[in-house]
């Protein structure tokens, strides 16, 4: 049986602040405006908040370079706000997650600014440097190493420029870190989001990457950090030494870990992380984030299938679709608008009603989609922009833009799609990135007073997964595992057993058998006994 836990029944839903509500008309999403919403998003049904980085930062990813973990960015407000943003989230009975960037600070952060210009004080051994580059490159582009005149070295950076790579071997910094966390936990924070936990670990010596390796991805060196030789060792450490005195919950992001690594890495009795998430299903398999291509649903089915028969149960999975680093799900497997609706509502079915915690993305519960970039001018993110300087180096710019747009992070940051006024609702002034006219369509007004939208969709099958205990813990049966297109389970416990039916494709297609018991919820209104509609899910009580 699997261990109770709050945080396996809980829905958690994830913040991007810079583009959910702007309260004082800059055009920058801020804390107050997340105040602000706080009851729209306990009335969806939402246990847990995930926010992205809100600490000071210069911006060049968005609050994922850090200049400094105790101070909220001047944009987004001030401690006073954030302490209220906390009793807020609680007084309304929900918890609060926070972003936690370790892995790297920005250059900008003063243990960088003193690991360079006095490299013999304690600080100088608290980054990665080198005398020689080796070949390893950024994720964001190019090479991973910046030239540093005042050490006449060279200091690693995983991602861009102004993200400079922490050592962890260094016992002083990895103390410092823990005390950082506690002071983040003494104010009563319930967990973390750990970002790109399972890099903090370096093959010692920081050798070469594989040729053959790096040249697949593009990516030379992964192999020595993806999981490093310590990486359990330092896991341990922080939830011995901070979050287990906390009873804090933990979600690391760990790209590129595989399932295997994945249960290490969460196993109950290992003591390191709660959760991870992996991010295997959000490509089909020969294809890559920025190849411009239709996701294929009967992969993710294939993955489901896998992930819930394989995982076991003392490792409990995260389930998620959408996040601020990825474009919108639904553009990516069918953006004919015809089906936007019944798409949007099966990707919820099959979010909610697995084993797992399910994470949903803002915008995620209206059915936002890929916005409609015209030029490299209206794209903010680092990675696009790096991308594109690359690309157009050897292509044409139309072609560069095209293939950028196809991966874009700043799909998912346009802003949140609240009312049809201009902004959206999201903010008096120019918001900080262009919104095409979606939200003339789509927004949560409109959805609140529409009973077939896709908000209020998400409203009734949270609703429905609270009654039913046998989704966060019961039992997982697939049938019709090599039927395409056709996507069938029940979940089943001692006291109960639902029915789940989906259509995986935009033709009608025969089911599998006859309907029994009591249909719950459907993305149709109206079925037919013999075939499911285009993208029907439903979900069935058979005892
Ligand atoms: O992302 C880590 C990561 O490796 C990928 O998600 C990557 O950013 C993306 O796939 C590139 O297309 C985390 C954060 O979620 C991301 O926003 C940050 O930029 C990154 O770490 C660096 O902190
Ligand atoms: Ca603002």
């Amino acid at each position: 049986p699997i261990k109770k836990a709050w945080w396996k029944e809980a829905v958690f839903y994830q913040i991007y602040p810079r583009s959910f509500k702007d309260s004082n008309g800059d055009g920058i999403g801020d804390l107050q405006g997340i105040i602000s919403k706080l009851d729209y998003i306990k009335k969806l049904g939402i246990d847990a908040i995930w926010l992205s980085p809100i600490y000071d930062s210069p911006n060049d990813d968005n609050g994922y370079d850090i200049r400094d973990y105790k101070k909220i960015m001047d944009e987004f407000g001030t401690m006073e706000d954030f302490d209220q943003l906390l009793d807020e989230v609680h007084n309304r009975g929900m918890g609060l997650i926070m972003d936690l960037v370790v892995n790297h600070t920005s250059d900008e952060h003063q243990w960088y600014q003193r690991a360079i210009s006095e490299p013999d004080s304690k600080y100088g051994d608290y980054y990665i440097f080198k005398d020689q580059p080796n070949n390893w490159t950024s994720i964001f582009g190019g090479s991973a190493w910046n030239y540093v005149e005042e050490r006449n070295q060279y200091a690693l950076h995983l991602f861009s420029k102004k993200q400079m790579d922490l050592n962890w071997e260094n016992e002083n910094l990895r103390a410092e870190i823990h005390d950082m966390i506690r002071w983040w936990l003494e104010k009563g924070v319930d967990g973390f989001r750990l970002d790109v936990i399972n890099y903090i670990s370096k093959s010692h010596g920081i050798p070469d990457g594989s040729e053959s390796i790096g040249k697949v991805m593009g990516l030379y060196g992964m192999e020595h950090y993806f999981y490093g030789p310590n990486l359990h060792r330092y896991l341990r450490e922080l939830k011995e030494k901070v979050f287990m005195p906390y009873n804090a919950f933990t979600v690391g992001e760990t790209p590129g870990i595989g399932m295997e690594m994945s249960k290490l890495l969460t196993a109950e009795d290992r003591n390191e992380l709660d959760m991870v998430f992996s991010f295997d299903h959000l490509e089909t398999p020969g294809h890559y984030k920025f190849d411009d291509y239709r996701y294929d649903l009967n992969y993710l089915k294939k993955y489901m299938i896998d992930l819930m028969e394989n995982y076991g149960n003392c490792c409990h999975p995260s389930l998620f679709f959408e996040n601020h680093d990825n474009p919108r799900m639904i553009s990516k497997i069918n953006p004919d608008p015809q089906y936007r609706n019944v798409l949007g509502k099966l990707l919820a079915v099959i979010l909610l009603t697995l084993r797992g915690t399910p994470f949903i993305y803002q915008g995620q519960e209206l059915g936002m989609i890929n916005q409609d970039f015209k030029t490299i001018e209206d794209l903010r993110d680092v990675e696009s922009l790096n991308l594109y300087r690359e690309l157009t180096k050897s292509m044409d710019k139309d072609k560069a833009f095209k293939k950028v747009l196809a991966g874009s992070r700043d799909h998912a940051r346009t802003p949140m799609q609240w009312e049809d006024q201009e902004y959206a609702g999201f903010s008096t002034g120019k918001p900080w990135i262009m919104m095409d006219h979606d939200y003339k369509n789509c927004n949560v007004d409109a959805q609140l007073n529409d009973e077939d939208s896709i908000l209020n969709f998400y409203q009734k099958l949270i609703a429905l997964r609270k009654e039913h205990n046998v989704i966060p813990y019961g039992d997982v049966i697939f049938t019709n595992k090599m039927v395409k297109n056709l996507f069938t389970y029940y979940r089943k416990d001692e006291n109960e057993i639902l029915y789940v039916e989906i259509n995986l494709s935009p033709n009608k297609k025969k089911r599998a058998k006859l309907p029994e018991g009591e249909r719950l919820l459907s993305n149709y209104e109206v079925i037919s006994l013999s075939h499911l509609q285009p993208y029907e899910a439903s979900i069935w009580k058979i005892k």
